[in-house]
């Protein structure tokens, strides 16, 4: 093994930093959900493993730690948290004999790079391992960087352990242990991918990640909270916040959603025990009061229901518990298979202290909606249901997309048609454009048919390409981009103006 970094050292602190995120602005306006200093689901986690083992842990969370600290990268588009050098320092004094560092989003793929060029030239010694679902789609654009010594595709918890244990070793040998990709003999290699979904979850690491050094909270919903809707009966001042994670994979697959592509079809779910055992934790020792869903099927598995019974009950003598959904609920869960409103359903949620129901409708076009079969639930049961939502004292926030592959105008103007007459039904609208992911569908279908190139959609991330900053270049519907954005505009017109 010919890169110095990985030689034979002893492991014993570990760091691992949450890097920056992008922050978008419209008009003088935050965009809808951007850049939330969110707790990060893979630091709990593989910070968790690693105190298993008994490593000495460090965790930095960029954007928690300075979600004011903003610097443009083009316009309307920022970076925020922590600078690199500031990044660099803490760690400096740590002094960890490695670097973790996770890599969710593609799109900020270059803000993990930038990072790790920093943290290279300040620790020029230590190994730096990037892991995470867009590590995972394209080890390569995190390799290219010259400053990670090794990607880790797929889970942690198959990999990270034995990687730690071979770099342990007088002459490591990084070929015996799959799902990595890494610097030898000046040469990018990788080991077979095995894709290897673990059945169970570590223990999480709260303590490191949610606590600061001085033992302060990281986490206050003023600042975490999706939008101002998610606020709604939620005391003024600091409230802290954490979320819940009881399930990994999902069986839809939809064609712009890398999530079935790398956690599987299949629900892998912790149980409803212990996933209420560590909301109960998180209360008591913690005083967290606002819990965020951040697992994809919440409500699909029929422990999510057990688990929203327990939470239901411990609200009778703890009402001050919110849960939240941001990333959003199937429609189809509210609906018995004889095809009528489960009412109950819509009680026990407002039991369990959700304040806002998410529902992800995304658009009422079937040929891009995998989710909704709207022969079955028509437009009219959906607005009943979010009548339902309504009388039981919570909000409802519709979830929708625009700016499909091949969407027509007609199209977009019967979608504006449906989401207008929604409106007298629910609170809120979040609305954004679709965005190609490495991971999906779309992008390798784009990728195959020439609709752009791998180096042109990366140029394009440069210039704040995302979900919520479209870029003419990726309009690949068939209506005019000015024309396109005039619409988006109509739509967003829908959203409250108080909480714009
Ligand atoms: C929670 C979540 C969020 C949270 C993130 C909070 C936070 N602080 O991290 C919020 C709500 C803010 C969010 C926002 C967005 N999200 Co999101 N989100 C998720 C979601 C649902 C779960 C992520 C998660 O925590 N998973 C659980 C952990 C345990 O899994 P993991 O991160 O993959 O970690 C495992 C491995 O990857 C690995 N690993 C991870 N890190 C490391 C590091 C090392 C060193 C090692 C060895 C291993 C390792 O081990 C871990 C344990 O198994 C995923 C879907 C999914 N199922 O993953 C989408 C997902 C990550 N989001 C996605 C997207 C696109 C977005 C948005 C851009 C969407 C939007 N509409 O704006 C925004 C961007 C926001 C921003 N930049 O501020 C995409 C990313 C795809 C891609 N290739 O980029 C996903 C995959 C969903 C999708 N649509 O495909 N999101
Ligand atoms: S968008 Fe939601 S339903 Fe579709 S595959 Fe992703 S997580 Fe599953």
């Amino acid at each position: 093994m010919d890169n110095e970094r990985l030689q034979a050292k002893r492991i014993k602190r570990i760091a691992f930093v949450s890097p920056q995120k992008l922050y978008y602005v419209e008009g003088g306006l935050k965009v809808g959900a951007t850049a939330r200093p969110n707790v990060s689901v893979p630091a709990l986690l593989v910070l968790g493993m690693l105190k298993q083992e008994g490593y000495e842990r460090f965790f930095v969370d960029a954007v928690a730690e300075a979600p004011g600290n903003l610097e443009e990268v083009a316009p309307g588009v920022f970076k925020a948290g922590l600078s690199n050098m500031q990044i660099a320092d803490k760690l400096e004094e740590f002094a960890p004999d490695v670097v973790l560092t996770t890599a969710m989003f593609s799109f900020e793929y270059f803000l993990t790079n930038e990072l790790v060029a920093e943290l290279k030239n300040r620790m020029p010694r230590v190994p730096i391992i990037v892991g995470g679902i867009a590590a995972t789609a394209h080890p390569h654009w995190f390799m290219e960087s010259g400053a990670v010594d090794v990607t880790v595709l797929g889970e942690a918890e198959a990999t990270l352990l034995p990687l730690l244990r071979e770099l342990e070793k007088p002459d490591p040998d990084l070929r015996s242990i799959p799902n990595l990709v890494f610097l030898r003999d000046g040469k990018v290699e990788n080991t077979r991918w095995i894709r290897q979904l673990g059945g169970t979850f570590p223990q999480f690491d709260y303590d490191s990640v949610l606590l600061l050094p001085d033992g302060g909270y990281r986490y206050d919903d003023r600042l975490t909270s999706r939008t101002e809707t998610y606020r709604f009966g939620i005391p003024q001042g600091e409230t802290r916040s954490c979320v819940f994670f009881g399930s990994r994979g999902c069986p839809m697959a939809c064609d712009y959603c890398a999530t079935s592509w790398r956690d599987g079809r299949m629900v892998r779910h912790m149980g409803a025990e212990r996933l209420f055992g560590e909301l109960k934790v998180l209360h008591e020792k913690f005083g967290v009061t606002i819990f965020y869903n951040q697992a994809d099927t919440l409500g699909f598995h029929p422990e999510d229901k057990k688990f929203l019974a327990l939470v239901a009950e411990y609200r009778r003598t703890h009402p001050e518990i919110v849960l939240n959904n941001p990333n959003a609920f199937f429609v189809r869960i509210f609906f018995k298979p004889d095809g009528s409103l489960d009412e109950e359903f819509v009680d026990l949620l407002a039991q369990a202290g959700f304040n806002v129901v998410t529902l992800a409708v995304e658009t009422f076009i079937q040929r891009f909606n995998k989710k909704i079969d709207f022969k079955r639930i028509t437009f009219e049961k959906i607005a009943a249901l979010c009548d339902a939502i309504g009388r039981k004292g919570m909000k409802t926030d519709i979830y929708a997309i625009y700016c499909f592959p091949g969407q027509t105008e007609e199209e977009m103007l019967y979608d504006l048609r449906m989401f207008r007459e929604l409106r007298g039904h629910v609170s809120d609208f979040s609305l954004y454009n679709l965005g190609y992911l490495p991971g999906t569908t779309y992008y390798e279908q784009a990728l195959r048919e020439g609709w752009f190139t791998e180096e042109q959609y990366k140029l394009q991330l440069h210039k704040g390409y995302s979900f919520h900053h479209l870029i003419d270049f990726f309009n690949l519907s068939k209506i005019e981009t000015n024309r396109l954005k005039g619409l988006a505009a109509e739509f967003k017109a829908f959203v409250p103006v108080a909480e714009k």
